[in-house]
């Protein structure tokens, strides 16, 4: 099969990479529409140590509340939302952490992440002056000693936007390597459109043997840097092979005007709701404002 070439192989992480401490949000912004990713060394510093907490307390929740998971077409979920998939083979448990159950309803330093004032500067450069939040937060948690791969792939396979389609920040909660599972994205491939997916462990990925992790860019870095990217660039993480958890949190901003057209998980939900496209509406999708106002429409 042909896959898209990426135009420029030679990016690098100088490339993508500003800093917190001297930021100018309209270059920022720049670097973001150029690459459809971009690295804010420091961003989320101020927050890393009481969402840490919560994420841990959320964690240790999630495992007492394993008795009462129910079986879903994605794994397995907790009464507390968490998400488990199947664990590896080495695991203590037959189940491990996927997507844990906290967000902007349960943790206040997470919500209050959402509107860092610096993270909001550049969503409002790339996106316009009226801005809003799409989903409540969500958090990745990758346990130790194996600890799930997220395979290659585009947010807009999961959600597929009218418009521009959110801007995704992840952040990170612990220093983050190729041994513990560093984000990995493909710069250039936000201009691709969406490709076709598949099911793999970790819900739709692109196939591994078009997209191997040598043609993605590893981000490593520290607590609390945050890397944005666009909902159609191509990103995934390895497995942690380290002792300890390696949690990122993610926040979506998008244009109060835009909706989601086509949402999946797997292949077959996905095509199912391709076949809806034509009933998409704003109508119920409004997220909490975080920049701008939001004008009435009829056409809503
Ligand atoms: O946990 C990670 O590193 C990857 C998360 C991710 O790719 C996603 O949520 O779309």
């Amino acid at each position: 099969m042909t896959t898209p070439e990426i135009e420029n192989r030679a990016v690098s992480i100088t490339d993508i990479e500003v800093h917190a401490d001297k930021l100018d949000a309209r270059r920022a912004a720049a670097i973001y529409m150029e690459h459809g990713c971009l690295v804010v060394r420091g961003l989320m510093n101020p927050y890393i140590e009481a969402i840490s907490k919560d994420i841990e307390c959320c964690a240790a929740e999630s495992i007492a509340l394993l008795p009462e998971a129910v079986k879903i077409p994605e794994g397995w979920t907790t009464p507390n939302g968490t998400l488990f998939l199947p664990a590896p083979a080495n695991f203590s448990r037959d189940k491990q952490i996927m997507v844990l159950g906290i967000g902007y309803a349960t943790s206040a330093a997470f919500f209050h992440s959402a509107f860092d004032s610096a993270a909001l500067d550049i969503a409002e450069g790339i996106l316009g002056p009226n801005v809003e939040m799409f989903m409540n937060g969500q958090c990745l948690y990758k346990e130790p000693v194996g600890g799930h791969p997220k395979n290659l792939h585009q947010d807009s396979a999961y959600f597929e936007h009218r418009y521009e389609g959110p801007v995704a920040t992840l952040n990170y909660v612990v220093d983050t390597d190729l041994v513990n599972g560093a984000l990995y994205v493909v710069p250039g491939s936000h201009k691709f459109g969406t490709l076709k997916h598949v099911d793999t462990i970790s819900h739709l990925g692109l196939d591994p043997t078009d997209w191997p992790w040598e043609r993605a860019l590893p981000i490593t870095g520290q607590a609390g840097d945050s890397i944005f990217f666009h909902v159609r660039t191509i990103h995934g993480s390895q497995q942690n092979h380290s002792t300890e958890p390696r949690p990122v949190f993610i926040h979506r901003y998008r244009s109060s005007d835009d909706y989601v057209i086509i949402s999946g998980t797997t292949t077959e939900n996905r095509e199912e709701n391709e076949r809806r496209i034509a009933d998409a509406k704003k109508e119920n999708q409004r997220g909490l404002m975080v920049r701008g106002y939001r004008a009435f429409s009829h056409s809503e």
